[in-house]
């Protein structure tokens, strides 16, 4: 058995009496490492080191912690195909869709390393003579952190880069799913020359190691958390957090609309709904959940759709480099993705595509080849006959599961759009401007793509949503900025005597009314 890989807690590397396994999403032969399994006191540990480092890190100036921040994306670009390989390996998504993934995080630190010379605050003119008021962003303190396994550098990166860019310190519980790329991320910033105690790492599972650090909220040890992860989760977190006065960010679940309008170029629609339902084998926040079709052109795009669907490749994505998509992340999301076959039928919807788990038996013409029972694989999987209001419309499945919806023009399918719980991210596909106006206007989401697909953000501009994907809060570009500072605002009087504001002020008096209209 390798050596366990300790929490990195203060700068050391700390053990625990229990240990987990990390194993290949795709090979479960293959074990990618062994990592400490956390106690609530290495949790409260790992919270004192990061009140101890902020200290000297919050009193570091904005532009060398930026720097800083520079360095681990060149360490990230340095080590970009080596990481993208663990990502891969540790939990299955392509090579393809992993160097993108790293290259997101590459994008984080530049823009974040520069942002170390802005963080601008205001100057604003008092109402007093000799007074000076400026604001200033400061740093919140210590940021808990829970994030998921599907974008396991990416939307750390989001999180850690923005807290750290504007003084604050890290108590990180990476998935443990993904343990092995947290680890090797997290020692990207200890070469960089991250002080001690600024960003610490915690191993885990979400019911121990996780609950614990949500705990740490209660113990006056945290002063933000963020969070990326299902709703239920998110909603526990938002409750703790709300009754500490902390205001968390919340990165929730969707399920995501992809309209297809009448006269949308058909190829590019269909290529945009395959890579929006099935990249990442459906395991993305952002992934289309429901695929909402104009009447007019609803059997033509479905033929074409289903076509593409058969032609998917699917399997070990370390082994066969041209898969589509690879497995599930672990068993767990397995399970409640086959559920889900279960619900199509008492609602009458009709399964069009798809056999539940990948067996040698059972496996689609695109299967690349190696024994599927290596690891969980689902087929594509394609209902129609779906509406509003069924089980199957309405839930996120986290899995390679499709819905095609038939609507009548474009305002049935905004409300066909609309009429889910969520609200993260949508797309539609149209050359008529009228329509993608009236989409992306009235679209309940916090994410629109016109004649793009429902995944793909870019790392500056605002990620999250609306509904129950979230609590409004936004990660990415400087919109992040306002969930990782608080604003303090100053007075600073040089008049040397006591000037009262508003009971003081000397406004101009007026002279006579002038009546302009008897000038002339
Ligand atoms: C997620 O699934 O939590 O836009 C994030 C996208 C990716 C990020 C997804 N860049 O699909």
């Amino acid at each position: 058995m390798p050596t366990p890989i300790g929490h990195m807690i203060g700068g050391h590397s700390v053990e625990s009496p229990t240990t987990f396994e990390s194993r290949s999403s795709g090979n479960g032969a293959d074990l990618v490492g062994v990592f400490a399994a956390a106690t609530k006191e290495q949790v409260r540990e790992a919270c004192v080191a990061a009140r101890e480092a902020f200290v000297l890190w919050s009193a570091t100036p904005a532009p060398v912690r930026g720097e800083l921040l520079g360095k681990v994306g060149n360490a990230l670009e340095r080590e970009k195909e080596s990481l993208a390989r663990l990502v891969t390996r540790e939990m299955g998504k392509t090579l393809k869709e992993a160097r993108g993934s790293v290259q997101e995080a590459i994008d984080t630190c530049r823009f974040f390393q520069s942002e170390g010379r802005r963080l601008y605050g205001q100057t604003v003119p008092s109402e007093m003579p000799n007074k000076e008021l400026t604001t200033y962003r400061r740093p919140l303190g210590v940021v808990g952190m829970i994030t998921a396994s599907n974008f396991p550098i990416a939307v750390p990166s989001w999180k850690i880069v923005p807290a750290l860019v504007t003084g604050n310190t890290v108590v990180w519980k990476p998935s443990s799913d993904a343990s092995a790329v947290a680890y090797a991320f997290a020692k990207l910033f200890e070469e960089a020359g991250l002080p001690p105690g600024a960003l610490n790492v915690v191993f885990g599972g979400g019911r121990d190691a996780g609950a614990y650090l949500i705990d740490m909220m209660d113990e006056g040890r945290l002063n933000k958390f963020a969070f990326t992860g299902s709703t239920a989760v998110g909603r526990v977190i938002g409750e703790v957090a709300g009754r500490n006065l902390l205001h968390p960010t919340l990165e929730l679940g969707g399920k995501n609309p992809l309209v297809v309008l009448r006269d949308a170029d058909l190829d590019n629609a269909v290529q945009g709904a395959v890579f929006s339902a099935f990249a990442t084998g459906g395991q993305r926040c952002t992934t289309a959940g429901n695929v909402i079709v104009d009447a007019p052109i609803y059997e033509a795009f479905l033929e074409r759709f289903l076509g593409k669907v058969s032609e998917l490749r699917i399997g070990d994505p370390l082994a066969h480099q041209d898969v589509d998509y690879g497995p599930f992340i672990n068993e767990r999301f397995y399970h409640d993705w086959q559920d889900h076959y279960g619900w199509g039928e008492p609602d009458g919807a009709t399964l069009a595509y798809g056999k539940g788990r990948i067996t040698s038996e059972s496996a689609p013409s695109g299967w690349a080849g190696g024994d599927p029972a290596a690891g969980f694989y689902g087929w594509p999987t394609v209902w129609t006959g779906v509406e509003p209001g069924m089980r199957l419309f309405q839930e996120e499945v986290f899995g390679p599961t499709i819905n095609v919806v038939k609507v009548d023009g474009v305002d049935a399918a905004i409300d066909a759009a609309n009429a889910v719980e969520y609200g993260l991210s949508s797309a539609v596909y149209t050359m008529n401007r009228d329509w993608a106006y009236r989409f992306k206007s009235r679209i309940q989401a916090g994410m629109t793509s016109i004649n793009n697909t429902t995944v793909g953000a870019e790392a500056h501009l605002p990620f999250g949503g609306v509904k129950a994907s979230g609590n409004g809060t936004r990660e990415s570009g400087i919109w992040v900025l306002e969930n990782y500072t608080y604003w303090q605002a100053v007075n600073d009087d040089v008049s040397g005597r006591l000037q009262l504001a508003q009971m003081e002020t000397q406004y101009v008096t007026p002279s006579d009314e002038v009546d302009v209209g008897s000038l002339f």
